[in-house]
C-alpha cells in the first residue's frame, strides 16, 4: 500500500514522477497551500510540519522528498535509479540529489514573495531580486555540470534526476532557461519519459501561478 499526501505541482511531485518510473501503485490525497487543507490532523501525522510529500508505505511513513526518492530507489535496485554506496559516481548522486534542495528553497521562497503573502505589499522586491540571482547562479552552476546528452549521471537515471527535474519545471516562473541550452535539452529529456507524462496526468491542477513568468519588480 503506498498513499501520497499530494499537493499539484509541488515538491510531492517528484515522489509522484519517481512512483511512477518504479512501476508502483499510489493512491494520492490531494491538499492545496491556499485552502487551509494542509493543517488536517492526516498529514501533520504523517508530516508533522504539515508540508508536503508526506507518504505511507505499508506500516511506514515518511516525509521529505530527498529522503523519500532515496528510500524508494534503495528499496527497489531492480529499477537501477540508485546509487550505492561504492560507485564511483556516488559522491556526485548525493551532491546533486541534495543540491536539488538549494534551489528548490529559493523558488520556494519566491513562490512566498510573489505569490502566498496574505498582503502582497508585504513583499520585497530587493529580496525578490537577490532570490532570483541566488537561483540564477544555481541553474547556471548545473548547466556547468550538465553533458550534451543523458541525465545527471552517466550511469542513466536517476533519484537524482526526478529530484533536480521538477525544479526545471517551477524555476523558469522567475528565470528564464534562454542562456542555459544544455538545461533546456536535459529537461526535454525529462519530459519525454513516458513515466514523467503518466505522473503529469496524475498531478492534478496547480492552483498558485496565475501567470507564465514573474520578473524582479522594477527599481529593486
Ligand atoms: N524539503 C522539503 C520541503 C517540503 C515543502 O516545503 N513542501 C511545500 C510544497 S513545495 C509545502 O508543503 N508547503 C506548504 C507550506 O509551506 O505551508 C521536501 O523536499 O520535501
Amino acid at each position: 500500500m503506498i498513499r501520497l499526501h499530494h499537493v499539484p505541482f509541488s515538491r510531492s511531485f517528484r515522489v509522484l514522477w519517481f512512483l511512477e518510473e518504479l512501476g508502483l501503485e499510489v493512491e494520492i490525497v490531494r491538499y492545496s497551500i491556499r485552502d487551509g487543507s494542509m493543517r488536517a490532523p492526516e498529514l501533520l501525522a504523517i508530516s508533522p510540519a504539515g508540508r508536503v510529500p508526506g507518504i505511507e508505505i505499508d506500516d511506514l511513513s515518511m516525509f521529505e522528498s530527498g529522503a523519500i526518492l532515496e528510500y524508494l530507489a534503495e528499496t527497489h535496485t531492480e529499477a537501477g535509479f540508485d546509487c550505492p554506496p561504492g560507485h564511483p559516481e556516488r559522491h556526485r548522486y548525493l551532491e546533486l540529489l541534495h543540491f536539488a534542495e538549494t534551489m528548490g528553497a529559493l523558488i520556494e521562497n519566491l513562490n512566498m514573495q510573489h505569490l502566498f503573502l496574505y498582503n502582497p505589499k508585504d513583499a520585497s522586491p530587493v529580496v525578490i531580486k537577490i532570490l532570483t540571482a541566488r537561483l540564477r547562479g544555481t541553474l547556471k552552476a548545473l548547466e556547468g555540470m550538465l553533458r550534451e546528452e543523458g541525465y545527471l549521471l552517466e550511469k542513466g537515471f536517476t533519484a537524482a534526476d526526478a529530484m533536480m527535474g521538477f525544479n526545471l519545471f517551477a524555476a523558469p516562473y522567475y528565470v528564464k532557461l534562454d542562456p542555459f541550452p544544455k538545461l533546456r535539452a536535459y529537461r526535454a529529456r525529462l519530459e519525454a519519459r513516458p513515466a514523467y507524462q503518466r505522473a503529469r496526468e496524475k498531478d492534478g491542477e496547480q492552483d498558485f501561478y496565475e501567470k507564465d513568468f514573474y520578473p524582479v519588480p522594477e527599481g529593486a
